[in-house]
């Protein structure tokens, strides 16, 4: 903690540079690969009245690497010496594909770091603050490590328990439908929530759907956002009896967007053949001998040894409800339309109010006449 005699104590500024750190770290969350999205600012007081100021910001790079504070020091350059770095994540001290981010702050002449969430990484944890401690820079760290935390979610998740953060969204009507029994697709929110979910799957690695969605309304699973368009996750199939096609859209896009379907060792070969020819990939599962269905922990263990962080779940309701009763959700949103569906509409795995009851509200939007509700369930981490 802070109070700790060998880190130096927070200083009024330190939260609103942290806050700003933490924003700017969100730019590349869902892009870097294995590696958290961190961001860094490095900030210098002139003492001449106007305040501390940045003059220098960084965010990881896509794909990981280099790491964020390479990018702040190379633009602050000289006028890091003597200046306060904000770190969103205990800065590196391993020897890795680039030099530890310590020794870096270190010989640039940073004379501050604040840090906000700890690294779990065996290579850092607690490393990073003694290689800048021994270096003669002071380390206030902590700051912010809640809602920093939350934006390394899916690197935290995949450390500690071995699979992917899991977050589950559901558009549901007023009367708490999520469609009509085999009536095909129904429009439940607004453009602004569609939007907003579009900004979701860019922030995580990978989106899953069933094969009955897939099947039922041939999405695209992309991110069409304007400005956004190339950061669309990787898509998902739950599909175990091999039931997609080479002709949907999922299978003939994978060389644009990848494409992998979850399925059964014993699913049809030939089908298997075509399918990778479009260049979707696979990834193997096997059913669960209690339920029948697929077993969920083993594929998400097997997801994130193939480098997957976080998954956004959207779709249907079986699959939510398999994740739901599994306790394999980290984050559910529920977008709730206007419309009522009725009797005949199917009803959502869970409502508003269920939701409410189960998990922490952490976030209450109104989009046009949707609502939009985001829970964390439960602290796994
Ligand atoms: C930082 N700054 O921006 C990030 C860090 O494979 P490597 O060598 O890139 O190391 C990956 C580890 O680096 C990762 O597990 C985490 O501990 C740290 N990520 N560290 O100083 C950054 N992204
Ligand atoms: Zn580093």
């Amino acid at each position: 903690t802070t109070e700790h005699p060998i880190f130096s104590p927070e200083r009024p500024e330190d939260r609103r540079f942290m806050a700003a750190a933490i924003r700017y770290a969100m730019r590349n969350v869902g892009r870097t690969g294995t590696n958290p999205s961190v961001a860094t600012l490095i900030v210098r007081d002139e003492s001449d009245g106007r305040g501390p100021r940045i003059v220098g910001r960084g965010v990881t790079a896509l794909g990981g690497r280099p790491h964020a504070e390479a990018g702040a020091l190379a633009e602050a350059g000289e006028l890091a010496r003597g200046a306060t770095a904000y770190v969103t994540l205990e800065p590196c001290a391993h020897h890795g594909r680039t030099p530890p981010c310590a020794e870096a702050l270190v010989r640039a002449g940073i004379a501050r770091v604040v840090s906000a969430a700890a690294d779990p990484d065996p290579r850092v944890n607690g490393k990073g603050h003694g290689m800048l401690l021994a270096g003669g820079v002071s380390v206030t760290p902590q700051v912010m490590a809640g809602e920093a935390a939350r934006t390394i979610e899916g690197y935290l998740t995949r450390h500690r328990l071995g699979r992917p953060g899991v977050t589950l969204k559901l558009a549901l009507s007023r009367d708490g439908r999520i469609g009509v029994r085999g009536g095909g697709q129904v429009k439940i929110t607004g453009p602004t929530s569609d939007a907003q979910t579009h900004l979701v799957r860019a922030r995580h690695d990978a989106i899953l759907v069933g094969a009955g969605t897939a099947l039922e309304d041939d999405p695209r699973l992309d991110c069409r956002l304007p400005g956004l368009g190339d950061r669309s996750p990787a898509r998902i199939v739950l599909d175990p009896h091999l039931r997609t096609s080479p002709e949907m859209t999922v299978a003939r896009t994978a060389r644009t967007v990848p494409t992998m379907i979850a399925t059964y060792q014993s699913s049809d070969a030939g089908r298997r053949a075509a399918l990778a020819v479009e260049g979707v990939s696979f990834v193997a599962c096997v059913p669960d001998p209690e339920t029948g269905r697929v077993a969920l922990p083993e594929l998400l263990e097997d997801l994130a040894a193939t480098g997957i962080t976080s998954i956004m779940v959207e779709g249907g309701a079986t699959i939510a409800a398999s994740f739901l009763d599994a306790s394999l959700v980290d984050r559910l949103i529920l977008a709730e339309g206007a419309i009522e569906i009725g009797e005949d509409g199917l009803k959502a795995p869970i409502d508003v109010d269920g939701a409410r009851r189960r998990f922490d509200l952490l976030r209450q939007d109104v989009f046009g006449a949707d609502r939009w509700f985001e829970f964390s369930c439960g602290d796994r981490l």
